[in-house]
């Protein structure tokens, strides 16, 4: 199997994973098209993080302001620029956010796919595929063995995992009911250049960098398997152009780590690359045990074997290269990381970009 398309529809292109898939696939997947990124600049959205592929890339690049919740705007940039691939990023993604306020992860992450998929259904004729793109919290929390696959049964615990679970069903509903070419794929935490300060990779690295408490929450012994950015854009890539259609997927780093040894990890490596702190203490001096998350899921890890066997995927990082290399990105890029952290970026977004109405 194999698909060429030339305007590929990426949803949620501003935020973390969705800017790093578009630079690969323009950049160096060898795709020739084009591709539109529909994004509703959310608080995680920051189109700014894709103006030099904007200079650089002219007329293959178009960034269009819309909203998935609402149908009317969707269909109008599918028919405008023709596209004839999606590939769907664009949630509401913060667990934490989600247990305070689920409203806009229903609205976004359900009714927002459902909108995506409706529209993408009523131009079957153009449309080559619908890429899905989920995560691995759709099924639930392990124990200290085992591995998430692709047979795994849903068991979502967060309003933010329910969300993402109802999203994937109707995707599968949609190929299943309708024969809507689809593919799906849930993977685990990502990190890497251009993640919010919120999660917890950029928010350890610029709190240690600062000097401030590093919130860890309960005692630390939760487990996630970490995959770098570049490889799940790789991963993606992968199965929307060559899966077959309505395959599903699992995409994981090999990278499991304790929340706390991940903080440490951090330390250190700020310690190595960034000036000491005024006081003389180790970074790792800033770790604050605070209240747990609700529910918070005790572990995650992923079996990417069929992804490996079947289409020859494999990720490229590992927790003991990547991190690293993205502590030394914070460290490089203080113009992107200033525009985030002081919320300047939201100031120059309603300059630069006014919102349908
Ligand atoms: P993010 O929060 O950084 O970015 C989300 C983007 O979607 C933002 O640019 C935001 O403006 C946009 N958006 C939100 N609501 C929208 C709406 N109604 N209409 C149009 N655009 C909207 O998220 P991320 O970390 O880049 O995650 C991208 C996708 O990958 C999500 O679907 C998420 O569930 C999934 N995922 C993320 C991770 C991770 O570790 N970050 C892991 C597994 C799966
Ligand atoms: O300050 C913190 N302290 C802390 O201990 C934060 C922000 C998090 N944590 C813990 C909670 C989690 O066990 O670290 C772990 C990672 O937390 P997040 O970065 O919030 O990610 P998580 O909840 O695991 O979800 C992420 O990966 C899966 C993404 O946000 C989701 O969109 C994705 O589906």
């Amino acid at each position: 199997m194999s698909r060429s398309f030339n305007t590929l529809l990426v949803t949620g292109g501003c935020g973390f994973i969705g800017v790093n898939f578009i630079r690969y696939v323009l950049k160096q997947s060898g795709y020739t098209g084009r591709i539109v990124n529909l994004d509703s600049l959310t608080y995680a959205g920051y189109p700014g993080s894709l103006d030099d592929v904007a200079t650089e890339m002219g007329d293959r690049y178009v960034f269009e302001r819309a909203d998935i919740r609402e149908p009317i705007q969707i269909a109008e940039v599918l028919d405008r620029h023709g596209v004839d691939a999606i590939c769907h990023f664009a949630a509401e993604s913060h667990v934490d956010r989600s247990i305070v306020a689920p409203d806009d992860f229903v609205q976004t992450n359900i009714v927002g796919t459902y909108n995506l998929l409706q529209a993408a259904r009523d131009r079957r004729e153009r449309i080559q595929i619908l890429h899905h793109v989920s995560t691995d919290e759709v099924f639930g929390s392990l124990g200290e063995t085992g591995y998430f696959t692709e047979d795994t049964p849903y068991s979502p615990r967060s309003p933010y995992s329910a969300s993402k679970a109802a999203s994937d069903h109707l995707v599968r509903a949609f190929h299943e009911t309708y024969g809507f070419p689809v593919t799906i794929s849930n993977c685990s935490n990502n990190y890497g250049p251009y993640q919010f300060p919120e999660k917890l990779v950029p928010l350890m690295i610029l709190n240690a960098l600062e000097g401030k408490p590093l919130p860890v929450y309960g005692d630390g012994r939760n487990v996630r398997d970490w995959l770098h950015v570049r490889d799940h854009a790789t991963a993606v890539w992968t199965i929307m152009t060559r899966a077959e259609t309505g395959a599903t997927y699992c995409v994981g780093g090999r990278s499991e780590l304790r929340n706390l040894d991940v903080v440490k990890r951090i330390c250190r490596l700020v310690d190595e690359q960034a000036p000491a702190l005024p006081s003389g203490q180790p970074r790792e001096s800033l770790i604050t045990f605070v209240k747990d998350r609700p529910g918070h899921d005790h572990r995650y890890a992923i079996d990417c074997s069929r992804l490996e066997a079947e289409l020859g995927w494999h990720p490229e990082e590992s927790a003991d290269t990547g991190f690293g290399k993205t502590v030394a990105w914070y460290l490089s890029n203080f113009e992107w990381v200033e525009a985030v952290r002081t919320g300047a970026y939201r100031t120059w977004i309603e300059r630069n970009y006014a919102a349908r109405g």
